[in-house]
């Protein structure tokens, strides 16, 4: 794989006006015709060759102008088709046929077969491998879609944007015509054919137009769509209230497939999900799943106006789309459910899996400007950190700002293939803002660390607050210009109230926002008449890292005056954190852990707040993970010392909040029937974790075990058993309810997902033994992602004392398994393969057991390019 740099871009020499495409579907031989209508750009050397993207393509016929073309004038090769001696200028068509084995594609990348459905996985680069093209995203054309296949297997034939109609062909088969009429990147192309139940519904949009809303799913398992569809239509509606934006043709389709690479595409018309996020009932999902299905079917849906009739220009711009709709569907989300609760969990999530990743070898702009594979860059950086920026413009610009920067957008750039700069632009157009030092966060990778400090002077009533910004090296980019970081802020009075903090000088404040832009700077606030305790970066305005020493009582202070929520529980992690990387320090000494009254104190009062919600409550008792605490240790890490000295902290906690625990656990019962909505997830949310509490203080697995047997729903079945496998490993009670789940829902492969997930995670060095013994069950499938990700990836990514065993054993299984997973499906290896990139943080023997597997790794036969490229940026 050579490198492909962003100054290279340079648009296509041919202008392709027009696609059609006839499909004749067969298990191992389907026929793929295309004709593609080109003209050469007005200004491009007459001699210019057309040169068309392929992978791993076999071509059986090429015509030009329906007329056999002279093997004199083209070069076909299974990665490019090269024609010469093309017009100077009027238009040409080229009609190519190829032929193409489904069966066999099990990377899962273009034209599939899952479970016996035809589907296609096109972006970024798989348009390729189902026919020559000019397979780039700002190649735009209008499609018209050909589908044959036998009718039997095939009832159902479906391709993007509205359907032209469809008749027998010949005495088995039938046909299908669709026609797209907005002009697309073959990356959103989509192609479906088998026999799938269905569940319909329709949408009135905005202006009147009623659209058929379609989601497929294996027969007898549409009563379990209801969910998604539901969430689509609450979707459709937001983003015609929220951002303006109408659907754009008289159906949209969902389709749920078993196999698939990563959550779902936002194919235009014809969005393709992994079935996990679309199915759920109370039996079988989690209010996670809930969550999630809710999240994800919003998010492709708002790819239609952000992505498909705006798209990127190039790849180096997939955070244009990408970060820009997971800021639409966190903002959904956050409307559906509680603000506060879904922002503590992103930035949860943007903490251990952005952080890590910003601060190590695979560190990248959120705009990166080179790729070896662009399969790689499908990353956390480019999604949650790219909202994070787009959060950043709403932060600056204010709520109006930023809407008419949207608008614009929307306006001026409908039916392009764009650019962040455009982007950017809009909001400078839409408002006058100048943006230039806040377009480095697209450009300057790594987390910024400011370091605070504040002094009050009472004799003058002022506060001073001095920051300071670093933004650590990262690959490429050793030395960084300082940014323009957002940060919201109060200043918080002894009664709890907000202090009037609008006289101040050194820097510029607007409203609740701290603008720091310098290197380093010092805001004076007047008439400040009492010391105040500051809370900033709340909502968690700028993803940064603080480092702001505050007393345990300005931190108490936060946690329970701040009408803020996120920076109550923020402060509540700040006292943790201290408390559990001295215990793991503790741990590592072998001395014994000492907990603060002070912490348990602030836990317990918030668990026992009835005024505050539920769901965050349950967040706050979710105490730091081993991962951030290992992150905050920094390095040298001992993955073993962080588990024991956590674990020392959880008993703590657990026993002095024995009563307050039961209590909750008692009175936080949800009853009636399920119901998957915020509040009574977060019921049973506080209720699971009331549990696990009161099982460590009990040190017995029978209340874990009652509440298996009482449980009405998977979030409470699945909790019971995480309490019972986690905490008592060994106990009889876990070893019938482990083999109770599995004989109860072995027909499901997603609830078998979850006891994979559980058992994969039990703490401690033997479970590596027990997933190697997983795999020979009869449940598991090599080449299912989902059933991979929940085995092996639940080990290698949440499972720190199993995945880091001293003896360096779980890193060579994880090694084999990379080589044996890479030939078949490279996207899935490389991806697991991360689960590595912050070896360097950990204490030298583990370290040098991890380096020696990625060794192996690298040595491997015939690696991807997606591996090769993942390997060589970890171990350099
Ligand atoms: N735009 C999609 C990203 C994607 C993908 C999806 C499934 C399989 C392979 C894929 N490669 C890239 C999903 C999204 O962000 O909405
Ligand atoms: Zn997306």
């Amino acid at each position: 794989g050579r490198i492909v740099h962003l100054a290279d871009y340079r648009p296509t020499d041919f202008v392709l006006e027009r696609v059609d495409l006839t499909f004749e579907l067969d298990p191992t031989e389907t026929k793929v015709e295309a004709r593609l209508i080109f003209h050469r750009r007005e200004g491009v050397d007459p001699a210019a060759p057309l040169v068309l993207d392929g992978d791993d393509l076999t071509m059986t016929s090429l015509l030009f102008d329906q007329i056999e073309m002279d093997p004199a004038r083209y070069t076909a090769l299974p990665e490019s088709l090269e024609i010469r001696d093309l017009p100077e200028s009027t238009p040409f068509e080229i009609t190519v046929v190829t032929m193409i084995n489904p069966e066999a594609n099990t990377q899962l990348m273009g034209l599939y077969r899952s479970n016996g459905i035809y589907c296609t996985q096109c972006e970024a680069e798989g348009f390729r491998r189902i026919t020559y093209f000019p397979d780039r995203p700002d190649v735009l054309a209008v499609y018209t879609i050909n589908i044959i296949a036998d009718k039997a297997a095939n009832p159902l034939l479906l391709s993007n944007g509205n359907f032209l109609g469809g008749a027998g062909f010949g005495p088995d088969k039938h046909f299908a015509a669709w026609f797209d009429p907005h002009p697309k990147p073959s990356y959103l192309f989509a192609l479906v054919a088998g026999d799938l139940g269905v569940v319909e519904d329709t949408f009135t949009t905005m202006t009147g137009r009623e659209v058929a809303l379609k989601i497929y799913v294996e027969h007898g398992k549409e009563p379990r769509a209801a969910y998604a569809m539901d969430a689509l239509k609450r979707s459709m509606k937001w983003d015609e209230e929220v951002f303006g934006r109408e659907y754009d043709l008289d159906i949209f389709m969902i389709v749920a497939v078993s196999n698939f690479n990563m959550g779902a595409m936002e194919n235009k018309g014809l969005n393709i999900f992994n079935d996990k996020y679309v199915l759920a009932d109370p039996e079988t999902a989690t209010d996670q799943d809930y969550a999630n299905i809710e999240a994800i079917i919003a998010h492709e849906y708002f790819h239609n106006w952000t992505g498909n009739r705006i798209t990127c220009r190039d790849w180096f711009q997939l955070c244009l789309k990408e970060g820009l709709t997971v800021y639409r569907d966190h903002e959904f989300s956050a409307d559906m459910r509680s603000r506060p609760v879904k922002r503590i969990a992103e930035v949860r999530h943007l903490r251990s899996e952005q952080f890590p990743e910003d601060s190590g070898p695979l560190a990248h702009p959120v705009r990166p400007t080179k790729y070896r594979e662009i399969n790689n860059f499908y990353t956390t950086t480019v999604y949650e950190k790219g909202s994070e920026v787009t959060r950043m413009i709403a932060t600056i610009l204010g709520r109006d700002g930023f809407k008419k920067g949207m608008d614009l957008y929307f306006e001026r750039h409908d039916g392009d293939a764009s650019t962040v700069e455009d982007f950017v632009k809009c909001f400078e157009d839409a408002t006058g803002a100048d943006l230039n030092q806040f377009a480095l966060w697209y450009h300057q990778a790594g987390t910024p660390q400011v370091t605070v400090s504040s002094v009050y002077d009472a004799a003058a009533s002022t506060l001073s607050l001095s920051l300071e910004q670093m933004l650590p090296a990262t690959p490429g980019q050793p030395n960084k210009e300082p940014m323009h970081i957002p940060l919201r802020f109060a200043l918080i009075g002894d009664n709890g109230a907000e202090l009037d903090a609008s006289i101040v000088t050194g820097g510029k404040v607007t409203a609740d926002v701290l603008h720091l832009t310098e290197r380093s700077q010092t805001f004076v606030f007047s008439g400040i008449s009492s010391r105040p305790v500051v809370s900033l970066n709340r909502g968690f305005s700028a993803p940064i890292t603080l480092h702001f020493e505050q007393s345990e009582a300005d931190l108490a202070h936060i946690a329970r005056h701040d009408s803020d929520h996120f920076a109550r529980w923020q402060a509540i992690t700040d006292s943790a954190l201290p408390v559990l990387t001295k215990a793991a320090r503790a741990a590592q000494a072998g001395e014994p852990v000492a907990v603060s009254a002070s912490l348990v104190d602030i836990l317990l009062t918030v668990a026992a707040d009835e005024e505050l919600e539920p769901a965050f409550r349950a967040q706050a008792l979710a105490l730091p993970s081993e991962s951030d605490i290992a992150r905050e240790l920094g390095g040298d890490n001992d993955p073993d010392a962080i588990h024991v000295g956590r674990e020392a902290v959880l008993v703590a906690l657990a026993k002095a909040g024995a009563s307050v625990f039961a209590a909750l656990y008692d009175r936080h019962a949800v009853t009636g029937a399920f119901s998957p909505d915020a509040a009574s997830a977060g019921r049973r949310a506080l209720r699971n974790a009331a549990l696990t509490f009161l099982s460590i203080a009990e040190g017995d697995p029978k209340r874990a075990a009652e509440a298996y047997a009482a449980a009405n729903n998977m979030t409470d079945l699945s909790q019971a058993l995480s309490v019972l496998a986690h905490r008592f490993p060994e106990a009889k009670e876990t070893a019938a309810t482990l083999q109770a789940f599995e004989a109860r829902f072995a027909d499901n492969p997603l609830v078998l997902d979850k006891w994979f997930a559980i058992q994969a995670t039990i703490p401690g060095a033997q479970t590596l033994e027990h997933v190697r013994s997983l795999m020979a069950s009869p449940h598991y499938a090599a080449g299912n992602p989902n059933r991979v990700r929940s085995l092996i990836g639940s080990l290698a990514f949440s499972n720190p004392t199993g995945f880091h065993r001293k003896d360096g054993a779980a890193y060579s299984f994880f090694a084999d398994q990379i080589l044996d997973i890479d030939p078949r499906n490279p996207q899935l290896a490389a991806r697991l393969l991360t689960a590595l990139r912050s070896w360097r943080m950990l204490e030298s023997s583990r370290a040098d057991k991890a380096r020696q597997a990625l060794v192996t790794i690298e040595r491997g036969p015939n690696l991807s390019t997606d591996v090769r490229d993942i390997v060589d940026r970890i171990l350099k």
